[in-house]
């Protein structure tokens, strides 16, 4: 049994399309072909509304108390939050991973290649981590540096829909950051402990409502992926600036792309106990280059912050 008394589930367990799991499932279920051609006959079983809101709630708030003390939380769902997501939970079904994004849409830039064009580049050899996950691509060949992913969207659907269906994985979206726990022990360091969360539409609103009290999230470990400085990103470094865990922020510095995405990669750490940052929240740290749209450092920087997520798990 796993921490939150449910039993582990190897990756191997979890069935592709060809194979959906139907959980508690007892006779063949009908299939869409036998549907064909009888559309007057047809009705959908009968419901009663609260049975909709009854199925909808009782789950997540079920969640919401189970992941009150998770053992990982990611913060932000973009291309590196997802493949973080993806390395820890398939490496340990056991710990209770909770994402929390603040987008209605989780998958943050990584529904387009860039501007508003389709394609993903990625450079090799991130197109190992395409083939873990299983997102096609074209490859030109032993010479070409990269492979392209026809569509971005392709990429991160396939992130999304592999995530979503590890059994230790909740993903929380509509829902911000909005502060972090925090502990100062004796010497004086400060160390990060979970997170605090509202509704995103109630973060938007602090100025106009009156104050509507967060929630929050235990974790010994907190994996900030919130991307640059913007309206939303670099949320977790930002804020330990403001609390002198980190001492200034490097900013993040202008398009090099074979400069940058290295650096992103081999930078992802713990940057203050408690708080590993990937992705460009890290740009913004280190004073890092940004590599506009490549995206094999985003995947890759994922991976590394799982694997330093997980030494924590180890020690
Ligand atoms: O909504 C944000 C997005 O989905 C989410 N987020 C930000 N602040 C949050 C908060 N609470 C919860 N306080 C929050 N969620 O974080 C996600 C960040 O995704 P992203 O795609 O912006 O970042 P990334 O680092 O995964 O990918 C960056 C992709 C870029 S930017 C870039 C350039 O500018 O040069 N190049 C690449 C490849």
């Amino acid at each position: 049994p796993t921490n939150n008394g449910q039993v582990a589930t190897k990756l191997s367990a979890i069935p592709h399309a060809s194979g959906v799991p139907v959980t508690g499932a007892v006779k063949p279920q009908a299939t869409v072909e036998e549907m064909a051609g009888k559309w007057s006959d047809f009705r959908f079983r009968p419901i009663r509304e609260s049975q909709v809101s009854r199925e909808m709630t009782r789950r997540y708030f079920s969640d919401l108390d189970k992941y009150a003390e998770s053992d990982i939380v990611i913060v932000g769902a973009g291309s590196c939050g997802l493949s973080t997501a993806y390395c820890l939970a398939k490496a340990r079904p056991d710990l209770k991973i909770a994402i929390i994004e603040a987008n209605v849409s989780p998958g943050g830039g990584a529904w387009l290649g860039g501007q508003l064009f389709s394609a993903m580049i990625m450079r090799k050899p991130a197109d190992a981590f395409l083939r873990e996950v299983g997102v096609p691509y074209e490859d030109a060949g032993e010479d070409s540096n990269y492979v392209t992913v026809k569509h971005a969207a392709l990429f991160t659907s396939t992130m999304l829909s592999k995530v979503l269906q590890f059994p230790n994985v909740k993903l929380f979206n509509a829902t911000s950051v909005e502060d972090l726990i925090t502990r100062r022990s004796p010497d004086g360091t400060l160390r990060v402990a979970g997170v605090v969360t509202n509704w995103t539409l109630v973060t938007m609103h602090h100025d106009d409502q009156s104050c509507m009290d967060p929630n929050t999230i235990n974790a010994p470990i907190i994996v900030s992926t919130t991307g640059h400085d913007g309206p939303f990103g670099a949320f977790c470094v930002k804020r330990m600036v403001a609390m002198d865990a980190i001492p200034a922020l490097g900013g993040m510095r202008g398009l090099d792309m074979n400069v940058a995405e290295d650096a992103i990669v081999k930078g992802t750490r713990e940057v203050a106990p408690g708080l590993i940052v990937g992705g460009m929240e890290l740009s913004e740290v280190d004073g890092a280059n940004r590599m506009g749209p490549t995206f094999g450092a985003m995947a890759l920087s994922g991976v590394k912050a799982a694997e330093e997520a997980l030494k924590v798990f180890e020690e």
